[in-house]
């Protein structure tokens, strides 16, 4: 893999890029992934250009032969997962399980959107004027600017580029800079099934280049996003500066609230996947764990004898359950946030120190607190690595205010064993997504993603609400 060059795909063409860059194992950090290109802003010009030219046939480019190029993406992400999750556990650092299955919900994603495309309806309506028909469709947007994060760098662009395609759109995706390998494969998968030039190209290349040629091209039509809410916050703000469409998917402070009378084993389960699985690094992970005073302490003590039963190691090994932290620099994020939550007057109850292993990569034990509040920096601001706080809660309905207390919104989970309490969450939780007794973390692909507040803004992704998205409404009336 290594010594193969990886090119971008620009007009159906493959192309070196301006610069390369090497993607490192965050696992074993004398492992080097590959070397893939990085595009200067002619050649995102080049990109947009092409798709903009190729977006008309696109558009109407039939719906079998459409549906059917999706379908083979999807069988063939499917038929390749395991040689393709080694590639992403071994680039982004998530277990090969993980890696695994990330891309069979990729390969599931593009069948899905291959049925999508030919169950495109509109409404047909009656005119308050006789003699007047009044059609309601759908059009393609025209030209999709699609930017990735690292954390899921197969299943997001997948999730993003399926509707994309299967509505009628030319693509132009830049994929994350820290993890191209992913990426590099699912276009190559794309290009190979026969996409037409133009209708899909692949441009890796830095934020500040790519990204903002994207952002600020009026020839791209709609830009969908998916990263940090501080990049998410400018780009949002430029783009609607052109009245360009946007969708981001930005940050989370998801809590888990646990009650009195929630299965002691189920809660711990939830909390262990959705806080510290993937090594904390998912948007929908359980950073806030709010915790009734009748089961706080057994609570805990359950929660810290798993912790120590896990294996924090390389990846690719065969029962590591947390890989490694994805860069120095996240690194560097965690544990300054360890650091401030223990100035901040927050109990260490478990873990939070790096660690050695046989290979050299950023290796984290996670970290738990306990004796938090609310108003604490950890229990506000996203950390994006394994990293758990405690916030003690008198019964359901402080648990509740506590849950929503933050800027964001993206999902909302609680354990107990009460219809009432579970009920009564599920409609007061400020959430896009609410999870009762399963984990915040871990998602279908057929149904709406998304947030409210600070976590996502414009529509959601995935599933048949996507349309939302990647199509504009027309209206038509039809005289006599
Ligand atoms: C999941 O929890 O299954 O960036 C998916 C993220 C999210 C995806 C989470 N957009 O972490």
């Amino acid at each position: 893999m290594s010594t193969q060059p990886h090119h971008n795909y620009i007009a159906g063409e493959w192309v070196a890029g301006a610069s390369v860059s090497r993607n490192q194992n965050p696992s074993d950090l004398g492992d080097l992934v590959g070397e893939y290109a990085q595009a200067d802003q002619a050649q995102a010009d080049q990109a947009i250009a092409a798709a903009r030219a190729a977006a008309p046939a696109w558009a109407g480019f039939g719906v079998q032969a459409r549906a059917d190029l999706l379908e083979r993406v999807g069988v063939e992400l499917l038929a390749r997962r395991d040689e393709l999750g080694q590639l992403l556990s071994r680039e982004e650092g998530k277990t090969l399980p993980e890696g695994v299955g990330e891309v069979v919900r990729a390969g599931n994603i593009f069948k899905f959107f291959a049925g999508e495309v030919l169950r495109r309806t509109g409404d047909l309506v009656a005119s308050v004027r006789p003699g007047v028909d009044v059609e309601v469709t759908r059009e393609p947007m025209g030209v999709v600017g699609i930017i990735a994060p690292w954390n899921f760098p197969i299943a997001i662009p997948a999730w993003k580029i399926a509707p994309a395609l299967a509505y009628g759109n030319a693509v132009v995706f830049k994929p994350a800079d820290l993890c191209p390998g992913s990426s590099w494969a699912l276009a190559k998968i794309i290009a190979d099934a026969g996409v037409p030039a133009g209708a899909f190209n692949l441009v890796m290349g830095r934020g500040s280049v790519v990204g903002e040629a994207l952002v600020n091209d009026r020839r791209v039509d709609a830009i969908s996003f998916t990263g940090s809410v501080e990049t998410g916050q400018r780009i949002a703000a430029k783009a609607i500066a052109r009245m360009a469409k946007i969708q981001m998917e930005m940050g989370g402070k998801n809590p888990l609230v646990v009650l009195d009378d929630a299965d002691l084993k189920v809660a711990v389960e939830c909390a262990v996947n959705g806080a510290f699985f993937s090594t904390g690094q998912r948007c929908t992970a359980s950073s806030r764990l709010i915790v009734t005073a009748g089961i706080h302490d057994r609570f805990v003590a359950a929660l810290t004898e798993r912790l120590k039963g896990l294996t924090i190691d390389h990846a690719l090994k065969a029962g590591t359950h947390i890989g490694p932290v994805v860069d120095q620099s996240q690194l560097n994020q965690d544990l300054k946030y360890i650091e401030l939550a223990k100035s901040e007057g927050g109990h260490l109850a478990y873990g939070g120190n790096l660690l050695k292993r046989d290979t050299e990569g950023f290796y984290l034990e996670p970290a738990l607190f306990t004796q938090t509040t609310a108003a604490m920096r950890i229990n506000q601001e996203e950390v994006f690595g394994p990293v758990a706080s405690v916030i003690l809660a008198r019964d359901y309905d402080e648990a509740l205010h506590l849950a929503n207390d933050t800027p964001f919104g993206l999902s909302s989970g609680i354990c107990t064993t009460s219809l009432k309490f579970a009920s009564h969450y599920r409609r007061n939780a400020q959430a896009g997504m609410v999870m009762v007794n399963l984990p915040t973390a871990g998602v279908d692909y057929h149904v709406p993603f998304g947030g409210r507040k600070g976590s996502s803004y414009g529509p959601r992704e995935q599933g048949r609400y996507a349309a939302e998205f990647f199509t504009t409404v027309k209206t038509s009336y039809i005289g006599a």
